[in-house]
């Protein structure tokens, strides 16, 4: 047996949805092995799947074990056993918790667990579709975008995002070569960092130098902008002439300035036919969104620390000033703690026999991970140095199911089942009834905000289902005694939330932070629009309410700039479409500012969400966030009047994707 060989497995599971009419359609799963293969009895298979069976569903071929969110356990009804084609099961889901729209949808992980609690690893098959009237299939959307046009395009900067003015006058054929831009002496600690990072993200000879013959690049306090009054804040200008090229910035701006002048360097090198370096005139560039973010989800998939760093080195390259990392999560916890080791011991690993289930992709063998303390501040320093703040995201009092599994005290024990959340979740929420969760929100936020040196601190608040606690009777007589209650006198769930979100936010402000939190925290009473901010993420008109209530928010709406939604309606297209679809074309055509055109001032910027479910490998990843991760940088940057798609879509070719190994 080859090496290769070894790591396929011999089992394979089959998905098909059928679209019968009924609401949600139903999925047939074949499960096939090596002819006459036998699995005695009793034996159980587990996968993984983002359309759930519903508690109660009568099975066809199979009994219902259990499930915990996207996990699955079923058992055949007999010992598995296959005749000359190799199948050993077939069974029929014939309700689901959602119809499937993405061939992603279905089973991406699963497992035989066997008599003696071994398991037998499975390969899973994207989920097809089969419908009556079926359509051809087409091919996915981003083969089938419009090729580039053929004619020959006159030479321009290989910037993005492109800069608000450009004026050249002249153009040299060739840039300078690797080394030869030679920086004066104010600009070489800024240069030294931007050689770095070309190096690291094109393993290649970098552009700067600090002496010997080329072309001088030196540094120039920034003269009146030109631009215009938004010109003030992080402008700056690369001006070009025969002799030389001068940087005009303060210090923030100058990091920024030398990443563009390396961008255009670049692009020249890789084709010069294309991608011109100027030889004179002037480049003005200044940001238009103070907060130019890029979340990333940690949990559901779990990244090591050379990819965080390898990340964050894109985002710089992008220009990108705010890394929100999302620590925690239902599937993994992944922040070290000193006061609770059990979480990131217990709460970062999924698995069979584990605490945590497999979910997301992830199968029998432990998968996960976590930040050591040592690790978050590598990671601080290697963000600070690129100029991106980072913004730890502990998401509370909702997905909270990892943390609630490592710390029992965070359960109260005579808990009934209440509302599920939308993942599938139940008893996710950390209970206000109970003394230990106000022990543990005041620790873990403290512990953050001592770790990060950064002003922002985000605090969740996102998706407590309704009636989240109405089983436990701790927080229910917890409600009534504070008065968190609705109109009829029953416990308020989004009341209590807010009731703990207020709590974790005054000590966050008390410590020197800023509080951010998802568009529900202004639910139940909410936030205090003085401390906190919010991120509009349901969609772009919740924006605009939250700036009615006096909130300042963030723009990240799922309709555009969530990056885990499919990018066309292609059954092929991996991802998510709970938002609808959105092709890199509509993440670059959404315009931020329109929404809350009416309260400018409330719009502290925009982010892209990097959600990880469906992410599972880098190539996927790859896929998914590129370029609409750099459309998102353009609109940062760069003026709608000054944005032009068609040159964007030549332009994001040069941005570097993750490395795949
Ligand atoms: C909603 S956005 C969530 C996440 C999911 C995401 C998937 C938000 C605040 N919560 O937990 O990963 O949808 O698109």
């Amino acid at each position: 047996m080859t090496l290769c060989e070894k790591n396929i497995p011999e089992l394979v599971l089959h998905s098909k949805w059928l679209d019968d009419g009924s609401k949600t359609g139903r999925i047939e799963l074949r499960l096939t092995g090596k002819p006459h293969g036998f699995y005695p009895a009793p034996v159980h298979m587990a996968f993984t799947s983002l359309v759930r069976i519903p508690p109660q569903t009568r099975l066809v071929g199979a009994d219902y074990v259990a499930r915990t969110a996207n996990y699955h356990e079923l058992a055949p009804l007999g010992p598995l056993e296959a005749g000359a084609d190799g199948l050993l099961w077939q069974l029929t889901i014939p309700e689901l918790s959602h119809r499937p729209h993405h061939c992603t949808d279905g089973p991406s992980s699963a497992f035989l667990i066997l008599p003696d609690h071994g398991v037998v690893d499975i390969a899973c098959l994207p989920l097809e579709r089969a419908s009556v009237d079926e359509p051809p299939a087409a091919s996915p959307s981003v083969d089938a975008e419009p090729a580039l046009p053929g004619e020959m395009v006159s030479p321009t900067l290989g910037l993005l995002p492109m800069a608000n003015r450009v004026d050249i006058r002249r153009w040299r054929g060739r840039a300078p070569e690797p080394e030869r831009l030679i920086l004066s002496e104010a600009l070489r600690p800024t240069g030294a960092i931007v050689n770095a990072l070309y190096e690291r993200l094109f393993a290649t000879e970098p552009p700067f130098g600090d002496g010997g013959a080329g072309l001088s690049v030196s540094h120039a306090p920034l003269q009146q902008p030109t631009g215009g009054g938004e010109g003030a804040k992080g402008c700056f200008r690369l001006r070009f002439s025969p002799q030389g090229i001068a940087v005009e910035a303060d210090e923030e701006a100058t990091l920024n300035a030398l990443i563009a002048l390396a961008q255009i360097w670049h692009a020249n090198r890789q084709d010069p036919g294309l991608w011109a370096f100027p030889e004179e005139g002037m480049i003005e560039d200044w940001p238009l969104q103070d907060w130019r973010g890029m979340h990333l989800d940690v949990s559901r998939q779990f990244y090591k620390v050379g990819t965080v760093k390898a990340f964050l080195d894109r985002l710089a390259w992008h220009r990108f000033n705010r890394f929100h990392w999302h620590l925690t999560d239902d599937e993994g916890w992944r922040l070290q703690s000193r006061t609770y080791p059990h979480l990131t011991e217990l709460g970062a690993w999924r698995g069979h026999g584990l605490l945590l289930y497999p979910q997301h992709g992830s199968g029998a063998h432990r998968y996960g991970g976590f930040y050591h303390l040592d690790e978050v501040r590598d990671i601080l320093r290697h963000a600070g140095s690129l100029g991106v703040d980072v913004v730890p995201e502990i998401d509370v009092p909702g997905h909270c199911h990892a943390a609630m599994m490592a710390l029992p005290e965070l359960v109260d024990p005579s808990a009934l089942r209440g509302g599920a959340s939308v993942q599938g979740y139940v008893n996710n929420a950390l209970n206000p009834g109970l003394g230990a969760t106000w022990l543990f929100l005041e620790t873990i936020f403290g512990e953050v905000a001592d770790l990060f040196p950064g002003p922002f601190v985000h605090i969740g608040g996102d998706e407590v289902a309704d009636g989240a606690w109405s089983g436990s009777r701790a927080a229910n007589s917890w409600a009534r005694a504070k008065g968190h209650l609705t109109a009829d006198g029953q416990p308020d769930s989004m009341k209590m939330q807010a009731a703990m979100l207020r709590f974790v936010s005054d000590r966050l402000v008390a410590a020197g932070k800023v509080p951010l939190a998802w568009e529900e925290a202004a639910k139940g009473g909410g936030l205090d629009p003085e401390q906190a901010i919010l991120m509009a993420w349901t969609s772009a008109r919740s924006a605009h309410q939250l700036t009615q209530l006096g909130y300042r928010v963030i723009m990240c709406p799922g309709e555009a700039y969530y990056l885990d939604m499919a990018q066309s309606d292609d059954w092929q297209e991996p991802g998510l479409s709970w938002a609808g679809t959105s092709s890199p074309a509509t993440t670059y055509g959404f315009d931020p500012v329109g929404p809350v055109v009416d309260c400018p001032d409330k719009l502290v910027g925009i982010e892209g969400c990097i959600w990880s479910e469906n992410l599972t490998g880098l190539a996927r990843f790859n896929h998914m966030v590129f370029p609409r991760l750099s459309a998102i940088a353009e609109s940062a940057w760069t003026k709608p009047e000054n944005k032009d798609w068609a040159s964007f879509e030549r332009r994001q070719e040069l941005m570097p994707r993750m490395p795949l190994s």
